[in-house]
């Protein structure tokens, strides 16, 4: 029987099992392979001191160059262990699971060490593979390949490497197949969701890991968009809206609190409302699961959005919380009615009312994302926001809202999305273009994202964002309201304005963008 070794690496959080591995190293069993999972993330974890881990986690997202000789070789030993628990289990495969552009440092450090002392055909996966492998470290300045994948295949560090969804790709390969997605082929998405076999946590179950409340996985209903927002790359990751039959995510969640005792589900999905029909029989089918007193503390949380009162009422509410809805993440992004319709979103300022209405009244909790400095927002638009704040303020202080984020003060990589004719003209301030030139390219590509000026709402420049972000943040801390991770954000936004009059930002100042703009 074939072996393969499924590795999964830092940067990740620590909080629940890796996903991919629990989902991929099931469908590698179902074609009558042996698969191990190496959590090589939270081995590292278990062998470092804090200071180490803490350094390492700065230079896995390129905030630092190098690590210190004690770091070093702490990382050195590990890799060494490591190494023996590998080549004790002797795979003839191996896959890399590259969860994000953070995980790209650690992959190319890992696959040094590993490459020349290990016999397996190795393959990487993941969404942060597309990332550009100028900021590995001593890669200099590497313009000659696009992204880390081609880069590391090209320069034999690996054998293979799949683009977009693992699922039906990582078989195909393995059956010797060429199929989408491979080595460089463009990418489908996966063909049939309800054809995958259930995740298996056998070696990483989820009370290993470090759970806030208690402990939970990550389980994937749907992927993809009914929507198309203007500012958003999800419909570019998944071009198609597919989704799992509700049964069978019902046949996990029970699978996983026989098995692992978790209750918690946390849906990986852009949406877990995208399809009304299904997730009314999703929470049908779990307030039956329910009925048995084991399962009756099952609970979920996921991505929302907002609908309107014609496609939903207070049924689905119920429904909602008898089947275990605990916290929605809800991208409502703006209370001006007029900066939504431009984003693509259509419900009114009465369905966000009846959203918090109905949430604080079956106890559902929110994450509410908002949005600052959309590229057509007027001083007129701003003033709704400040509005939201003191329309809501009570669900905000009941727990209802769990949080707000203001985030995103104007990021946009791929400003061509959200340009219409006649309202939204994006143009780039020149003078930032010259003064991040230094910068890797990864980094630069987010530092002029925000130096973009409509023509047509000229009044919004960088200055007056960053005005209306800092107004917002102070209003919601005099009205109580709870935010997330707004230190670092403010941080950064405070350096720039300060430097913006003698047009002397640096590097420095704007290091730490990529952690806080491009969060979700
Ligand atoms: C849950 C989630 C989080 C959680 C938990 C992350 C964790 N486990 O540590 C939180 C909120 C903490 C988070 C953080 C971040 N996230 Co996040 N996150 C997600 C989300 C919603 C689900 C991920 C998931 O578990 N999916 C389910 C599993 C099964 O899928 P998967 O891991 O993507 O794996 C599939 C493929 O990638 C592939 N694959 C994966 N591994 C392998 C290995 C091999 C060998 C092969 C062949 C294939 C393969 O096959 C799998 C099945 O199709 C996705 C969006 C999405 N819907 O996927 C974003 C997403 C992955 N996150 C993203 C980003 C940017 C981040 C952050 C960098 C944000 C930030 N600025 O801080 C951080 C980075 C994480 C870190 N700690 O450093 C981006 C990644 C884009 C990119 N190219 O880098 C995504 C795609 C969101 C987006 N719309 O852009 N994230
Ligand atoms: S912002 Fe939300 S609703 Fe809009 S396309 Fe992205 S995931 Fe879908």
């Amino acid at each position: 029987m074939k072996k393969f070794a499924f590795i999964n690496i830092p940067s990740q959080e620590l909080e629940r099992p890796p996903a991919a591995a629990a989902l991929l190293s099931s469908i590698i069993k179902s074609i009558g392979w042996d698969c191990k999972i190496f959590d090589f993330n939270l081995f590292l974890n278990s062998k470092v001191d804090e200071k180490a881990w803490i350094e390492l986690e700065q230079y896995w997202r390129c905030k630092i160059e190098t690590i210190s000789d004690k770091t070093r070789s702490q990382l050195d030993k590990t890799f060494e262990l490591f190494l023996k628990d590998l080549k004790s289990y002797d795979p003839d495969w191996m896959g890399i699971s590259v969860f994000s552009r953070f995980s790209t440092v650690s992959c190319y450090e890992l696959l040094e060490f590993l490459r020349p002392r290990i016999k397996a055909t190795i393959m990487i996966g993941g969404h942060g593979i597309g990332a550009w492998p100028g900021s590995l470290p001593n890669v200099d300045q590497n313009t000659k390949y696009k992204t880390i994948a081609d880069f590391l295949k090209e320069e034999n560090y690996i054998d293979h490497y799949i683009v977009g969804d693992g699922e039906d790709t990582m078989k195909e390969l393995l059956q010797g197949n060429r199929y989408p997605g491979i080595d460089g082929l463009p990418p489908i998405m996966v063909k049939d969701l309800d054809s995958v076999p259930l995740p298996e946590y056998t070696s990483i179950e989820p009370m290993k890991y470090y759970y806030t409340d208690e402990p939970g996985v990550y389980i994937t209903m749907s992927k993809g968009c009914v929507r198309r927002c203007t500012f958003c790359n999800v419909p570019d990751l998944w071009p198609k809206f597919t989704i799992r039959n509700p049964k069978l995510l019902v046949e996990e969640i029970r699978k996983n609190k026989i098995e692992y005792q978790v209750n918690l589900t946390h849906f990986t999905d852009s949406l877990i409302n995208g399809s009304m029909k299904h997730f009314r029989e999703l929470n049908q089918n779990l307030i039956e699961l329910k009925k048995e007193q084991t399962f009756r503390p099952v609970k979920y949380m996921g991505q929302f959005i907002c609908r309107t009162q014609q496609e939903q009422n207070d049924k689905d509410w119920q429904l909602m919380h008898k089947g275990g809805a605990n916290l929605l993440v809800t991208g409502f992004e703006s209370f001006s009615p007029r900066v939504r319709k431009h984003m693509g979103k259509n419900y009114s300022n009465d369905d966000i009312a009846y959203h918090f209405e109905q949430s604080a009244y079956y106890g559902i909790k929110n994450v509410a994302l908002m949005f600052v400095g959309y590229p057509i927002e007027t001083e007129e638009d701003h003033e709704y926001n400040k509005e939201f704040l003191y329309r809501f303020q009570k669900y905000a202080k009941a727990g209802a809202i769990h949080m707000v984020r203001w985030g995103y003060t104007g990021m946009f990589r791929d400003a061509h999305k959200v340009e219409k004719p006649g309202n939204v003209k994006m143009m780039l301030d020149p003078d930032f273009e010259s003064r991040f030139k230094k910068l890797p390219q990864g980094l630069r590509d987010i530092a002029l994202g925000l130096g973009w000026v409509n023509e047509n709402n000229p009044k919004l420049t960088l200055r007056e964002r960053i005005r209306r972000r800092i107004e917002l943040h102070e209003l919601s801390v005099q009205l109580g309201w709870p935010q997330t991770r707004s230190r670092e954000e403010l941080t950064i936004l405070y350096k720039i304005i300060k430097n913006l009059d003698s047009n002397k930002i640096s590097i420095e100042d704007i290091n730490e963008l990529e952690d806080v703009l491009d969060f979700h």
